[in-house]
């Protein structure tokens, strides 16, 4: 398999931080964000959406969509509980991953750390900062309480929020205002064969 990757984006580094857990080395397809690489011709056939990351599997089945890969690549390990309760308690946090969490807090990051643009875009960090501190407070309600996300130990639910958490101080969002959450990411990190992303 080979995984097209971006570097520092942290929707890839959830599938390496997985793969290196395993144990698997994965040649990866460097793509250069900054220079609009995942415009390219080779991931638009991949994945019409242009975005990373894109796991192309030996056979040359073209997985996308972070959390579905992290899904499928967990398939029959402990990181992805059974079906029933279990793995729709997991399934919760994916979607709520996806729908509350990183459209707020990865796009703040993106916004004051990356593109530098506060200034211009007030009104849009005003509801990132609102609403990504909402997300922050549902993990919390959670993990004030328990030490991971499900009832089943660590699994992918645990990977996928923690890649743009663990960030999301660049974003503006000081983590020591959860201190459920802070702990919940040092616990993951702690955790063999985990890798945290580079800071701006
Ligand atoms: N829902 C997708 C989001 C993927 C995503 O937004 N990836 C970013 C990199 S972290 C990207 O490719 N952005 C380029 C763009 O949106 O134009 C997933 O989880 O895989």
């Amino acid at each position: 398999m080979k995984l097209y990757d971006g570097g520092r984006a942290p929707s890839p580094r959830r599938v390496r931080i997985f793969l290196a857990e395993k144990g698997i080395e994965v040649p990866l397809v460097p793509i250069d964000m900054a220079a609009m690489g995942h415009k390219s011709q080779a991931v638009t056939d991949r994945n019409p959406l242009q975005r990373l990351p894109v796991l192309e599997l030996d056979d040359g089945t073209v997985l996308v969509e972070s959390n579905a890969i992290l899904a499928h690549v967990a398939e029959e390990t402990p990181w992805l509980p059974p079906p029933g309760l279990p793995r729709t308690r997991l399934m919760e946090w994916l979607f709520f991953e996806q729908y509350s969490h990183e459209p707020y807090i990865a796009v703040a990051r993106n916004i004051r750390a990356y593109q530098g643009t506060a200034a211009q875009n007030a009104e849009r960090l005003a509801r990132c900062d609102e609403n990504g501190g909402r997300a922050l407070d549902a993990m919390e309600h959670r993990l004030g309480a328990h030490d991971w996300l499900t009832d089943a130990g660590p699994t992918v639910a645990d990977l996928a929020l923690f890649a743009y958490t663990h960030v999301a101080d660049e974003g503006g969002f000081d983590l020591a205002r959860w201190p459920g959450v802070s702990a919940w990411v040092k616990r993951l990190a702690a955790l063999p064969g985990i890798v945290t992303l580079p800071r701006r």
